[in-house]
């Protein structure tokens, strides 16, 4: 497969530049950045076999993440990048720890990063931050974004209003830099339409949370591997911060409180309550009934587990045979 003449194919305008060589990885394939989950061991693993491994710094202070990113730097000599939840109460830490760090590639999520940029400037870090909208885009772009992933609502965790379907094509076409499509992929039929849609690599979470070498716990796995096409919901619409996730026990609670609101403080505070440690609970403890189980749409095609290299391989080998002359 040679993704430098799909890219080109794409743009039709050898100006945009490849991102495969821009980040120094083999395959345009990003995994996807869940907080709690994405850790040393994933990030490597994807990185080892030719994707961009990303680290999730998500709530967790700086000297965790310090020991995550020293721990891949050990696992692997291939580029890796760190995403930077931005509504952690870490944030101002984690961007002084990266540059620290030397990290070269970073994304962020869950807002808008535009304060720190001028810092990634200044450190050489590829900057790569999720838009959930064209209007971010352009921003982000403006600002001097190096790529922009563009996220639709079907992935996992906090998601936007729009789909990957509508969402990507209108990035593409709003931008000049190289635009990621996440959301709703799992296979190269996923990965191909992106690329269809103008994507110059694909982001996926979900069927990399399966991996053997991803350290979740066994429950949280095992949920995903059974849970069927109608399995998730998102919650919390009414607080500003929507979140997919396996319809469980906690998240039929939280649309309870959602479908009978009367008291908006009342319920902001009950999903507080019921969401303190959700997602560590899930993720480390494999209480996959009170936990938040997050996860994409694409959970009902995702039944096996797999090292990252044969999920990577697969992905490749499908998309060599959907689009033979790439
Ligand atoms: O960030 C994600 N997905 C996440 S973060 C996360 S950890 C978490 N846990 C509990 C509650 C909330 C988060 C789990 N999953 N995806 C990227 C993403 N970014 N999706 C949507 C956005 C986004 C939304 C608004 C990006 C920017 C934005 O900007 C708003 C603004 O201020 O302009």
């Amino acid at each position: 497969m040679d993704f430098e003449n799909i890219n080109k194919l794409n743009t039709g305008d050898e100006m945009k530049s490849d991102l495969c060589s821009i980040l120094g990885i083999k395959y345009p394939i990003f995994q996807g950045a869940m907080a709690w989950i994405a850790d040393a061991s994933l990030a490597s693993a994807v990185s080892n076999a030719g994707g961009l491994g990303i680290i999730a710094a998500g709530n967790a202070p700086a000297d965790v993440v310090r020991k995550q990113i020293r721990d891949t730097k050990k696992l692997t000599d291939k580029p890796f990048g760190v995403n930077i939840m931005l509504l952690s109460p870490y944030v101002d830490e984690i961007v002084d720890l990266v540059c620290e760090e030397g990290v070269k590639v970073i994304t962020t999520g869950a807002g808008n990063p535009g304060k720190y940029l001028e810092k990634f400037k200044e450190n050489n870090i590829k900057f790569i931050p999720v838009v959930p909208s064209v209007a971010l885009a352009r921003r982000m772009e403006k600002s001097g974004a190096d790529a922009i992933i563009a996220e639709g609502m079907e992935s996992g965790g906090h998601v936007g209003k729009l789909t990957t379907m509508a969402l990507l094509p209108q990035v593409v076409d709003a931008v000049d830099i190289p635009v990621i499509g996440a959301g709703g992929i799992a296979d190269s039929r996923g990965m191909a339409a992106a690329f269809m849609l103008g994507a110059k690599a694909v982001q996926i979470g979900t069927r990399f949370l399966v991996a053997k070498e991803c350290t979740v716990h066994e429950n949280y796995k095992n949920v995903i591997l059974k849970a069927k096409d109608i399995d998730t919901t998102v919650t919390g619409q009414f607080t500003g911060h929507p979140v997919r996730v396996i319809r469980n026990r906690l998240a039929r609670e939280l649309e309870k409180i959602e479908k009978n609101l009367v008291d908006e403080e009342a319920a902001n505070a009950r999903f507080e309550e019921l969401g303190k440690g959700a997602l560590q609970r899930a993720v480390v403890d494999g209480d996959v009934d009170f936990g938040s189980v997050m996860s994409g749409q694409v959970a009902g095609m995702v039944n096996r587990e797999q090292t990252c290299e044969e999920i990577i391989d697969e992905l490749v080998k499908g998309f060599d045979k959907l689009i033979p002359e790439n």
